[in-house]
């Protein structure tokens, strides 16, 4: 996604939330809210657009068009300001708080003078909310957990917003005389869900100029330090970002180095003690002499320890220095294996894009197979009926020839309902070729209740797979509470699949669950839930999270050529 569409969907959401919390207009904040929305989803870039190209974005308005306008032209917009300016930035913290809201944070602030969100937990603790209107013991006890959630993230980032940084950052210094290539390295290369900082791996034999233009990047805040192989800075948001220089003839030893993690470096500099070796950023040298051995790549590093290249997705310690001396590494799944996406919107629900529009870009991913799976009636919001759904499938189906290299296929995503129904029986289901089952209400049922919950809907022999099986979201939603090994024991049993959803705030399920439950024979559907065309591309963070659970292509049912799909979408009906 452009990065400054995320910046205007930022300033939007928080004129928005500073609105509500300064008791502005209901309406007023809710087009602010699905102006945000779609500005994130849009397809061009804004910082691209005229002002005509700005109001011709869905749900933005003149007046909406010229902040726009201003904070593309001067970097803020003075309204937000002087909202900035009026209310304190612990109440503003509060806001963030995923499990409050700005409603009840204004209700808090005004009546209770709370002003932080310290203050707020301590209010919490000593029973200054029991009997307020709106905040029951259970309202108490979520905000509690949404203050939990916003401490552990801790100021780490998630890996999409962190790699379009590193991408950009990236792109300019390539740019620089005598800059050979450039990488993401640390957890960002390993595709870790979340990224404490960014590091970067420049080659140039000469590091100065690559220095000099890192620290007047138009992101930088602050320079943390400078120096001839390392500069650290911090952007605006706070983000640090590592850059390391270093001579091409030494790219693979530093590349290994600086890729870590920690543990599997620790592991591989055993190892090269054992043989005698010893192993830097600088190479793999002859303990004894000094003599340097191999540095150049990584490949030829591993393969002097003894081993097979390994996967940065897989360098977490999890078992896989062990399986690769065993010659047992997976062959895992690539982003080239996909052959399609199985859960996908459009407008005909909460989409921000035309089916026309999604089928386009979809084809421009070269696949065999994309699935469209709007939402099923039971979400009442979204406004299903089973006549619009027919008609979308008509449609879908006047729309295939355009694309012959491509089988459009119909979905839905249903709803599970709190015993494990879905919205549609048997006979209406039918009609679809691939059904997605998600929960999307109803998040704080008993382990028990929704592990049953979760298996009944497995047993539905129409439900092909579970989306975004725990429902988290990192960084403000708790996954739900249900018993994993009975869930995924029951996923494979009954030939439903569990998601891997790609979308950078969600990767659901998680690397180490995906591992978990890879062990109970249970297959993937790898998706990106998209909502616009933008969210197309998150399909390579779900290939790194299957990536980082060990998978390969014979794991994930979109990776299948079509006929083999089909019987497994059949799950043994007739
Ligand atoms: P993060 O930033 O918390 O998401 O995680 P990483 O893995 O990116 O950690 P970071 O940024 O501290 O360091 C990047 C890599 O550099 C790390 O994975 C391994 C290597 N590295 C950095 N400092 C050290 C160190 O003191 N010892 C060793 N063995 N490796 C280090
Ligand atoms: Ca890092
Ligand atoms: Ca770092
Ligand atoms: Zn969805």
């Amino acid at each position: 996604m452009p990065r400054s569409n995320e910046a205007v969907e930022a300033f939007l959401t928080e004129y928005a939330d500073l609105m509500s919390i300064s008791g502005g207009d209901a309406f007023r904040v809710r087009t602010y809210e699905k102006a945000a929305r779609s500005v994130g989803g849009y397809h061009a870039d804004v910082a691209t657009l005229d002002l005509k190209g700005i109001l011709a974005i869905p749900n933005v308005g003149s007046s909406i068009g010229e902040k726009i306008a201003e904070f593309l032209r001067s970097g803020t917009v003075h309204q937000l300001d002087e909202l900035r300016a009026r209310i304190p930035a612990g109440v503003r913290e509060m806001i963030s708080i995923p499990t409050l809201g700005p409603k009840r944070a204004m209700v808090l602030y005004r009546d209770l003078h709370i002003g932080s969100v310290g203050e707020l937990a301590d209010a919490i603790h000593s029973g200054m909310l029991t009997g307020l209107k709106g905040f029951g013991p259970k309202t108490e006890e979520n905000i509690l957990r949404g203050i939990a959630l916003m401490q552990q993230a801790g100021g780490r980032v998630q890996l999409g917003v962190a790699m379009d940084l590193a991408e950009e950052i990236i792109g300019e210094l390539s740019a620089v005389r005598g800059c050979s290539k450039g990488t993401p390295a640390g957890s960002l290369r390993r595709m870790a869900e979340t990224v404490g900082d960014i590091d970067i791996l420049v080659a140039s034999d000469d590091g100065e100029p690559v220095m000099e233009a890192f620290a007047s990047l138009s992101y930088v805040q602050d320079v943390i330090g400078r120096g001839d192989t390392k500069t650290s800075i911090r952007t605006a948001t706070g983000l640090q970002v590592d850059l390391r220089v270093v001579s091409p003839a030494v790219w693979g030893a530093a590349l290994q180095y600086f890729t870590g993690s920690k543990a599997h470096n620790i592991k591989i500099r055993e190892r090269a003690v054992r043989k005698k070796l010893k192993l830097s950023e600088y190479g793999l040298f002859h303990a004894d002499t000094d003599e340097l051995i191999v540095a150049q790549t990584e490949e030829e590093v591993y393969e002097r320890l003894g081993l097979p290249w390994i996967a940065p997705t897989l360098r977490e310690d999890r078992g896989e220095i062990e399986a690769a001396v065993r010659g047992e590494l997976p062959a895992l799944v690539r982003q080239a294996d996909i052959r399609g996406d199985l859960h996908t919107h459009t407008d005909l629900t909460d989409g921000l894009a035309p089916l026309e529009q999604m089928l386009e870009a979809a084809a421009g991913f070269r696949y065999a197979y994309y699935a469209v799976t709007d939402h099923a009636p039971n979400l009442y919001m979204q406004r299903m009926t089973d006549h619009k759904m027919l008609a979308q499938r008509d449609r879908l189906g006047s729309l295939q020839p355009r694309y012959p290299k491509m089988t459009l296929l119909h979905g839905t995503e249903l709803n599970i309902d709190p015993e494990g129904g879905v919205d549609w029986g048997p006979e209406f289901l039918e009609g679809f070729d691939v059904c997605v089952a998600s929960v999307h209400s109803h998040f704080n049922q008993s382990k028990d209740e929704m592990t049953a919950r979760i298996v009944r809907a497995c047993q539905n022999p129409h439900v092909n797979v579970i989306g975004h099986p725990t429902g988290r979201q990192i960084g403000s939603r708790p996954p739900l509470d249900f018993d994993l090994d009975e869930v995924f024991a029951a996923a494979a049993r009954t030939g439903t699949a569990l998601e891997i959803n790609s979308f950078p705030d969600r990767l659901d399920l998680r690397d180490e669950h995906v591992m978990w439950a890879k062990r109970h024979g249970v297959k993937f559907a790898v998706d990106t839930d998209s909502h616009s065309t933008v969210h197309l591309p998150f399909m390579r963070y779900g290939i790194g999270t299957a990536q980082r659970g060990w998978l390969t292509k014979d794991d994930v049912i979109n990776a299948w050529p079509l006929s083999k799909l089909r019987r497994f979408l059949r799950k043994g009906r007739a």
